[in-house]
């Protein structure tokens, strides 16, 4: 946790009662304030070293924390007198470098950057060998030099095939675990996706599939899904998938009008069943407060009646149609055929998946499927890319 790399050594140390100055061996200077160094106090009347979680409340401090003195220890750590409190506390030089408010780029910058692909880009969606995945020591070398890179092509293009991984029923779970928690849903922890009498859900019959996330009918949709393929001797059930984002990036480019209406207007998508009643609202796109895409919404068989204002309703449905056309442009969409021990990882907030129909007398076409949070995956991320650090 305090092993920060050190880029450059501390030099020099001037402040003021609320702001200090350090110079670093390569000529940087850097700017903090009292109260931000007070806060992010690594001590422990700061942070509970158990919990590794903050405890300090600001406004408990008898003022605004300022500093009384500053200097470099033999260690080359930054130690800071703070007034009114007389509190001496330590800061890691790596550690402040890395927090620099002046380091270029976005601290919230994804973890890997996100590439969106098309059916025939030539840095599209990867397959790895998982031969021997569980196998493998938990938190081991081995376990990691498989997750790394998968993680990695989840994190940058929102899918990995995995390929060799055990036919045995409920493996995905240990699987999944190799990662983090995985989120239960109404249809359980692991959902069986084979034709099945008095199915729930379209997924559990032979009938195609069209583009879609699943669960959009939650107010948090899951970030990630999992399909791992048990058996598959049918004619047909070819899998298909496309890059949500590449799809909403080709509408605000060629379709400006569509786009902002898709990520304007609030469709309704519903699921009611026997014991289960879901219902949310919520744009078809949905952008951040910078303009960069985070999720897309869409499975036209979970959407309910659209209720907004009546000048919305032709609007909505003329961009609704705008991107139906697109997601059948064949330029997006990469097909293959699930092979027995194959799984997929996609983030189901941005890649869509689809089948063709399959004749179910054929043979049998088994996946079983869970769901799991992208917190899981960047988590999961940055502890190997820690361990790699130390
Ligand atoms: C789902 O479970 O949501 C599916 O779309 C199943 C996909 C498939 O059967 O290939």
């Amino acid at each position: 946790y305090n092993v920060w790399p050190i880029e450059a050594s501390l030099k020099k140390v001037s402040f003021k009662p609320r702001v200090l100055t350090v110079c670093w061996s390569d000529g940087r200077e850097s700017r903090y304030h009292s109260i931000w160094l007070r806060e992010n106090a690594a001590d422990e009347t700061t942070v509970n070293p158990a919990t590794r979680e903050r405890i300090l409340d600001l406004s408990t401090l008898p003022s605004w924390p300022e500093i009384a003195a500053a200097d470099i220890d033999e260690a080359g750590a930054l130690c800071i007198d703070f007034a009114p409190e007389g509190r001496r506390l330590r800061f890691h030089p790596g550690w402040l470098r890395a927090h620099d408010y002046d380091n270029t780029g976005d601290p919230a910058a994804p973890l890997v950057s996100v590439k969106t692909w098309k059916r025939n880009s030539a840095d599209g969606p990867d397959s790895l060998d998982a031969t021997g995945l569980l196998d493998t020591e938990a938190g081991s070398e081995a376990e990691e030099a498989i997750l790394a890179p998968a993680l990695s092509s989840i994190l940058g293009k929102g899918l990995i095939r995995l390929c060799n991984l055990p036919i045995k029923p409920d493996s995905l779970k240990a699987i999944a675990q190799r990662i983090g928690p995985v989120r239960p849903t109404n249809f359980g922890m692991l959902f069986d996706v084979k034709a099945k009498p008095n199915p729930d859900s379209n997924a559990y019959t032979s009938i195609a599939l069209p583009p879609h996330v699943d669960l959009p009918t939650r107010e948090y949709q899951p970030g990630m899904q999992m399909l791992h393929c048990l058996e598959n001797s049918v004619e047909g059930g070819e899998a298909v998938m496309l890059d949500g984002f590449a799809v909403a990036e080709a509408l605000r480019e060629h379709h400006s009008e569509a786009f902002t209406t898709l990520t304007r207007v609030r469709w309704c998508f519903a699921n009611t069943a026997k014991n289960t009643d879901y219902v949310w609202y919520s744009p078809i796109i949905r952008i951040d407060e910078r303009g960069e895409l985070c999720e897309v919404r869409i499975a036209d068989f979970l959407r309910g009646p659209l209720q907004t204002d009546f000048e919305e309703v032709e609007p909505a449905y003329e961009a609704l149609m705008v991107l139906q056309k697109v997601l059948q442009d064949p330029q997006f969409a990469i097909r293959f055929t699930y092979q027995p021990g194959d799984l997929v990882i996609f983030d189901n907030r941005r890649l869509l998946h689809a089948r063709d129909a399959f004749e179910g007398t054929s043979g049998h076409r088994w996946l079983q499927g869970c769901y799991m949070e992208r917190d899981e995956i960047r988590s999961r991320y940055r502890m190997i890319k820690r361990a790699c650090q130390q």
